[in-house]
């Protein structure tokens, strides 16, 4: 590089003037140029991988949620194995009759230090019979002002106001043979109510408690 700028230029330095013009252009040029290559290397070695860094980073954020949304129906073959550290699978189903409105179990627990809970819920009456339930986990205090709140929601909403903020976490409503399954966040050590908000179901008793201790 230096003997290639050093033969061409040479030639033409016959004047002080041009001799020292040369001397200074080869000192820019040996001072530059290898800053001229890092600078290039930085920007093509460093910079580039930064922002592909950064694409990566950013490709892993978006990515992040993908494995929850595929977890959720990947639990059934194996729920326990697939679930990262914290989170605690549980299941819970509906009675099979038609005007039984229970749940197959009134008590769920989870341990106090539970991140996560996974939750799949199944309604298991008859689908010709066209009963809809649904589970929903209730801040402590708040099942009458969310039910009230699922009335006024009405039919097309699926009796259920989702953006309530009495609710801490809540399926879909189902209809029979089908489940859902969804992952939240585990409240804080407590108890607390879940119910269905299909109308009268809870009156009918349809509800029973979490408990996280
Ligand atoms: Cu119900």
């Amino acid at each position: 590089m230096l003997k290639g700028l050093t033969w061409i230029i040479t030639p033409r330095s016959f004047s002080k003037v041009g001799f020292i013009a040369v001397a200074i252009m080869l000192m820019v040029a040996c001072s530059s140029t290898p800053a001229q290559p890092t600078a290039n290397s930085t920007t093509a070695g460093s910079v580039q991988p930064t922002q592909s860094d950064a694409g990566g980073a950013s490709n892993q954020a978006t990515a992040t949620p993908d494995p929850d949304e595929t977890a959720e129906p990947t639990p059934d073959p194996k729920p326990t194995a697939t679930n990262p550290p914290g989170t605690v699978s549980l299941e819970i189903g509906t009675a099979t009759g038609a005007n039984d409105f229970k749940y197959s179990t009134d008590t769920l627990q989870v341990p106090p230090d539970t991140k996560k809970i996974k939750l799949k819920f199944t309604n298991n009456t008859d689908p010709k019979d066209e009963i809809g339930h649904n589970w929903v986990l209730v801040k402590p205090g708040q099942e009458t002002s969310v039910l009230a709140n699922g009335i006024a929601a009405g039919d097309d909403k699926d009796w259920l106001n989702v953006d309530d903020p009495g609710i801490i976490a809540h399926t879909r409503l189902i209809e029979g043979n089908q489940r859902h399954t969804i992952t939240f966040d585990a409240p804080a050590a407590g108890s607390y109510l879940f119910i269905c908000t299909f109308p009268e179901h809870y009156a009918g008793g349809m509800k029973g408690t979490l408990t996280v201790q």
